[in-house]
């Protein structure tokens, strides 16, 4: 009984390597042939806790890592799923792409699992008929299931553990043999269900995420106009039994919460007036974000935005992952020659994203009259001193100073 991950990204790759340590054969399969021999040299691609060592178990117990598909009878799917801007419908080429290389190999009666996020009716709108259009029978030559991930990257390999998790399978026989499988590493409640449930239960996590952030966000807005304290008041308002305001900050980022709520907003136009209004208040943060450095650079008399400097350019803390990071969203909506003016560091982020990118914090700091804390890594809380005579615009809430602008 071997299993194949196809897609070694941010869900696949510690999906994988958790297989292997609990003593189940993987081999593990990316496009990308850079990325593999990255994985063959033992080298991990992205830093995540505790990935290095779960790594090391897996390497030790056998793992294989390959551009090329296996023949078995299980395969797990976790390749990205980019939604279209324009038409905000999700983009399954990705996934489509993954099954016709797996009917390519498969045996008759394998099952194929798709974990990465999908939004509802992907796999009948999608799946179904390329699997049907390649003389594949499903149920008989084909079983699909959709087991959509959860885990929080900072948190992933805990979390993979820890979790509880949704198979959806219209065959209950398939549904709990690839429950058992995940029985392996699994010790929270593993509940099955139909496959539309489970694509429309993990968007549904997702968008509620986001909606509450939108609240926080538009009470920072509210309480900007009148200054009132908004974590104050959040943090009082959260002592009631019944309440739990999470935290505004400069935007939604990163590739689930800020994208899934669409599929749900493209797929009821009409209906999702919530989902859509959240998007569009969590979306209009860096904006604000943009607005708060103007009133300061203002009140301070500091004409050029070159003395002012961006820590952070991850869409949140202790991860490296930039996509949608609200600090690229932030430098897109200003006007070209400030964007490049503006300085930026981030400690998780090696390459040069931007223009005015920094690698060095000391150096950064001494260039700039004013930081705004974009995300707070545990770089920063723990070296705060270190930007005490700055003027600090703090949009994560993380710096204790008297002195510190806040959203
Ligand atoms: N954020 C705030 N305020 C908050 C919490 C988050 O502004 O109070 C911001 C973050 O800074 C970040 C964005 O929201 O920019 C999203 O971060 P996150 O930590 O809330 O979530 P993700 O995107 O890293 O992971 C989410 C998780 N979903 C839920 O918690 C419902 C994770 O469990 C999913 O597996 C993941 O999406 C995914 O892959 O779908």
């Amino acid at each position: 009984n071997m299993i194949n991950v196809i897609g070694l990204g941010y869900i696949g790759l510690p999906t994988a390597l958790m297989f292997a340590s609990h003593d189940i054969e993987v081999t593990g399969t990316d496009y990308n042939k850079k990325l593999v021999d990255e994985l063959n040299a033992g080298h991990l691609t992205f830093k995540e806790n505790n990935l290095d060592k779960l790594f090391d178990e897996a390497v030790a117990k056998g793992i294989k890592f390959t551009t090329e598909y296996i023949t078995t009878d299980t395969y797990i799917i976790a390749v990205p799923t980019p939604y279209d801007k324009n038409s905000k419908m999700v983009d399954a080429s990705y996934v489509v792409a993954a099954i016709k290389n797996v009917m390519e190999v498969c045996p008759k009666d394998a099952i194929v699992v798709i974990e990465s996020t999908i939004s509802p009716g992907t796999i009948d709108k999608y799946v179904r008929p390329i699997v049907e259009a390649n003389g594949f029978v499903i149920g008989e030559d084909i079983h699909l299931v959709h087991a959509p991930e959860r885990i929080i990257p900072g948190n992933m390999v805990y979390e993979l553990e820890h979790n509880s998790r949704t198979i959806g399978a219209d065959n209950p026989k398939i549904a709990k043999r690839i429950k058992d499988l995940y029985t392996s590493f699994c010790k929270n409640e593993i509940i099955t269900t139909t496959i539309r449930t489970a694509e429309m239960t993990k968007v549904v996590e997702n968008t509620f995420r986001d909606i509450n952030i939108a609240y926080a966000n538009e009470l920072a807005k509210i309480c900007r106009r009148d200054s009132m304290d908004v974590y104050e008041i959040i943090r009082i308002a959260n002592k009631h039994p019944r309440v739990n305001i999470l935290s505004p900050g400069p935007g939604v980022g990163g590739h689930c919460i800020s994208v899934d709520p669409w599929f749900l907003v493209g797929d009821y136009p009409d209906l999702a007036n919530l989902i859509w209004q959240a998007r569009k208040i969590n979306d209009s943060m860096p904006e604000f974000v943009l607005d708060r450095i103007h009133d300061i650079m203002k009140k301070h008399t500091i004409n050029s935005v070159s003395r002012v400097g961006l820590y952070g350019l991850t869409y949140k803390e202790n991860v490296d992952d930039v996509r949608e990071s609200p600090t690229l969203q932030m430098l897109e909506c200003m006007q070209r020659h400030l964007a490049s003016e503006i300085k930026v560091y981030d400690p998780w982020v090696h390459k040069d994203l931007v223009a005015g990118q920094y690698h060095d914090f000391d150096t950064f700091l001494s260039e700039i009259d004013i930081i705004v804390i974009m995300v707070g890594h545990s770089e920063l809380r723990e070296n705060m001193e270190k930007i005490k005579n700055k003027i600090i615009l703090d949009t994560r809430n993380v710096c204790e100073f008297e002195s510190t602008y806040r959203l």
